[in-house]
């Protein structure tokens, strides 16, 4: 048992593809363990995947404690070595269904809550803490929305976020440290950050950035895309470690970083590129200009939910940075449905040169968003409500 932990709660992560469902599931039970003293025990169903996230996580042992979250392989469940007897809260994350038998031994009173995946769009606070019965058990399930408005669930956000750029970008030597450690040279170059689908136009943007004025380092953490993503030349890869010049680029291939490496990363880059859902929010919080992908959907969904986080994102930016950032981010994403009306071949070297000015709305952003609670704070609230009957 954790030292001082009151209350426990399961949370359930099924890993789809992708690490975005373990790393929004690790980041989530590290800061209710530590900010709230909860015993959480995160339980898996591919511990092989989580460890890509979880860098000290042993797959040889079926139960540990790590950063004071007890995380347990699905297969106890099976065994019958997890229940949830003694259990306050049950999440279950993005809809990834419980295990019949752990469900049948649920008690009415435990708080079920499923935590459903984050969108901007305007229906979300509508759908937010809404309750479902269970056709046949005396149970009920929460729908948690996380979301940028004060009526939604809020978004991921430690205690400390902030002070850590502090520390980090007033201190040279610190910067230099985490340039050593992650593989990559210091240098004065401009500094991008890549991290995204292999439908992204990457050897536009390459093109482009190779004949950009300014020298530009672009860091590209390892990841299981790159493959695809990389069609420079035929039977081309890219290795960790390995450098590539194009120009004035020069494209770094890192390793796949640690989350705490990648958050630094990400405050360290005066441009990031992010994806799915769980790199957007911290690309946010480190509050550089950044371009976002979204998770690809059928029917273009995803370009749905990338137009409303636009509209909130950019509601106070200037006209300029307002379609700069609209046309850039469609671009990216929307690579063969916009090209013909919104492509501007230019728009890379328009997006480097607006670093500055761009930087200055996503600070403003970010400030506005850090004032409102953060999602496992009203998380906690909100089960400690419904345990006491007061939603
Ligand atoms: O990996 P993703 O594409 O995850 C996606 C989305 O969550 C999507 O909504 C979901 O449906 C799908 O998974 C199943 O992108 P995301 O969400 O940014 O998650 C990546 C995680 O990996 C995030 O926690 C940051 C972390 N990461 C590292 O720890 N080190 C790295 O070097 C990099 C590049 C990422």
């Amino acid at each position: 048992m954790i030292k001082h932990a009151v209350k426990r709660w399961d949370i359930f992560c099924k890993i789809v593809d992708n690490y975005g469902d373990i790393g929004v599931c690790w980041r989530l039970s590290r800061q209710l363990a530590n900010e709230h003293s909860i015993h959480v025990r995160l339980i898996i169903d591919n511990i092989h995947v989580a460890q890509k996230i979880i860098s000290n996580l042993d797959i040889s042992k079926p139960m540990q404690l790590i950063n004071q979250v007890e995380i347990v392989a699905s297969a106890c469940l099976e065994k019958k070595q997890v229940n949830p007897d003694a259990v306050d809260a049950v999440i279950e994350t993005f809809g990834c269904g419980l295990p019949e038998q752990y469900l049948k031994q649920m008690r009415p009173e435990t708080v079920w809550i499923n935590l459903e995946y984050l969108s901007a769009e305007k229906w979300v606070s509508g759908f937010h803490a809404k309750p479902s019965k269970h056709p046949t058990l005396p149970l009920t399930k929460y729908f948690f929305f996380p979301g940028f408005d004060e009526n939604t669930g809020g978004l991921i956000r430690e205690k400390d976020l902030f002070k850590q750029p502090e520390s980090f970008l007033n201190s040279e030597e610190t910067q230099l440290t985490f340039w050593k450690k992650i593989g990559a040279e210091a240098t004065t170059d401009l500094k991008i950050s890549l991290f995204c689908y292999p439908q992204a136009p990457v050897k536009k943007l390459w093109d482009a950035l190779a004949i950009t004025s300014k020298p530009i380092s672009l860091y590209l953490p390892f990841n299981s895309t790159i493959d695809e993503l990389v069609c420079i030349k035929k039977d081309f890869k890219l290795n960790v470690g390995e450098i590539l010049k194009l120009g004035n680029l020069t494209i770094h291939v890192l390793p796949f970083l640690s989350q705490d490496d990648y958050d630094l990363l990400l405050l360290g880059c005066d441009l990031n590129f992010v994806r799915g859902e769980d790199s957007w929010i911290r690309a946010l919080w480190a509050g550089k200009p950044f371009i976002w992908q979204p998770y690809i959907q059928a029917d273009d969904t995803h370009l749905v939910k990338l137009s409303a986080f636009l509209d909130f994102y950019l509601s106070k930016a200037n006209p300029q940075n307002k379609t700069l950032i609209y046309d850039a981010s469609l671009n990216w994403s929307g690579y063969g449905h916009y090209q013909s009306n919104r492509l501007n071949s230019d728009i890379w070297q328009q997006l480097i040169d607006a670093i500055p000015k761009l930087q200055r709305h996503g600070e403003d952003v970010t400030r506005l968003l850090s004032q409102q609670p953060d999602l496992a704070t009203k998380l906690v609230i909100f089960s400690e409500n419904l345990q006491r009957n007061q939603v």
